[in-house]
């Protein structure tokens, strides 16, 4: 009688699975919703079952609207083209020719989002499931930090290997990524933002970086969709993450020598920091590292305080040129920070600096005037963790990994108030504009030191320089 249970259609079997135990999303408490999915079902039935247009047509763009207004790109574009379109595959012809194990470890990936637009988080899925091999996808866990409707996320459960969390209240993308990870079961955590594009094999060799030493931290080259026109542009495979003393991020070319040794264009790139949006890293090497520091809020800074953290403490950052992600940048954040932007990403990278900056600390605060006197919570346990996994100094870490951020000068830099009699120059922020305003105004003095908004630091002109203000 075996015999005769072979001869059943596997069709069939589906079917008997779709009507009785599959899968109307399990939503009941409007927080988590986790879709029971059997392991057979094919995928095709599942992407039959998700209503596409009804899920897109829910929030669309209404005409006359600004397209712009709510996600701060192009919503009106981003509609307009298919889920499951076409890319260029940006990589060197020769990372085509690449082979890889054939015994890779499966991922969980992890998109953590707050009102993104459906179009973009689906078009994000859609190309991952189609430019992933099966087998190496164990699960994509949604993380929904507690957008305004609840069913951007629910809803796309429906879809194969989809998972989705939904926060009870605002956590930032630092803690909901944490809650991503601790409910994946994978041994490979990917993490991506909610407005990208997989490109060809874009996971393989990430993965295969990581199957080799699983202390390494591996981020794909990151490829522009173009924020008007959703176009797909290729980004120069020739950069890595650099910043300033001041905590800035930005992508630096490689130095002509280090491009000069780089005889194979498929090798990676080590990268002092990694942009931090999209990387990939084995969950035991996560979690021993402490995962994120969770009292950093909404956004910023977070990418910092994981790439010193894994290099200080055993680890490497590497770049992958054969592993390529199309991501939209914006210009600006289209959400807003409980504590304002300013604040949020000083409150994050100050707590960088004083866990992991040893005494190169003075020179964030040369830089960043602003961040002098601001609270930022309780850092003992980031200070231990520091202890406990025996990390190296910042300085080695300025010597091996970074010599080429310059330590400023101590006689180029000057920081103190610029004083005519009793008024004081004076930097204000005025309500709603980006930049601050300079004006002369009494001196403040408190607590034997001066106001913020009148710390001036006059320096070098090829250093970083800001000048503290006071928002208006
Ligand atoms: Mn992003």
């Amino acid at each position: 009688w075996l015999n005769i249970l072979y001869l059943i259609p596997s069709k069939l079997f589906i079917s008997w699975v779709e009507t009785s135990i599959l899968p109307q999303p399990f939503c009941s408490d409007r927080v988590d919703c986790l879709c029971v999915q059997g392991s057979d079902v094919d995928w095709d039935d599942l992407w039959d079952q998700f209503e596409e247009r009804r899920y897109l047509s829910a929030r669309k763009w209404k005409g006359g609207e600004d397209p712009y207004r709510l996600y701060a790109f192009n919503q009106r574009e981003s509609e307009r083209i298919p889920s499951d379109r076409a890319i260029r595959d940006t990589r060197h012809y020769r990372c085509t020719t690449l082979h890889y194990r054939p015994d890779l470890p499966p991922t969980s990936i992890i998109i953590t989002f707050h009102n993104e637009a459906r179009s973009t988080l689906l078009r994000t899925i859609r190309s991952v499931l189609n430019r992933t091999p099966v087998h190496l996808v164990h699960e994509i866990i949604l993380v929904d930090d507690f957008s305004d409707d609840p069913d951007d996320c629910h809803l796309l459960c429906k879809l194969p290997k989809v998972k989705c969390l939904r926060n009870g209240q605002r956590e930032g993308l630092i803690r909901s990524r944490i809650r991503g990870a601790d409910m994946a079961q994978a041994g490979v955590l990917t993490f991506l933002d909610s407005h990208c594009e997989v490109n060809k094999d874009w996971l393989l060799p990430l993965l295969q970086r990581i199957k080799e030493d699983p202390t390494r931290v591996v981020s794909p080259v990151i490829d522009i969709i173009n924020l008007d026109t959703f176009a797909y542009v290729a980004a120069s495979s020739d950069l890595r993450g650099g910043f300033d003393w001041s905590l800035h991020f930005k992508w630096e070319q490689l130095s002509p020598e280090q491009k000069a040794k780089r005889v194979d264009p498929t090798e990676p790139i080590k990268t002092p920091v990694i942009a931090g949006g999209l990387f990939v890293i084995d969950k035991a090497w996560f979690n021993h590292l402490g995962k994120y520091d969770t009292a950093m809020d909404i956004w910023g800074g977070e990418n910092f305080e994981i790439s010193f953290r894994v290099w200080m403490c055993g680890g490497s950052l590497e770049i992958i040129p054969c592993s390529r992600v199309g991501h939209v940048f914006r210009k600006k954040h289209p959400y807003v920070f409980p504590e304002g932007n300013a604040n949020t990403y000083i409150k994050n990278t100050k707590r960088t600096a004083e866990v992991w900056m040893d005494e190169f600390k003075q020179y964030y605060y040369a830089a960043r005037p602003a961040a002098q006197g601001r609270p930022y919570g309780d850092i003992q346990s980031r200070l231990e963790l520091r202890k406990k996994l025996k990390c190296r100094t910042f300085k080695w870490y300025l010597e091996s990994v970074y010599p080429e951020l310059r330590i400023p000068e101590e006689s180029l830099y000057q920081t103190g108030m610029i004083r005519q009699r009793q008024r004081c120059l004076e930097s204000q922020k005025p309500e709603g504009q980006e930049f601050p305003a300079l004006s002369l105004n009494p001196c403040i003095t408190s607590k034997g030191g001066a106001a913020v908004a009148q710390v001036s630091v006059l320096g070098d002109p090829g250093g970083p320089c800001h000048t503290g203000w006071k928002e208006g």
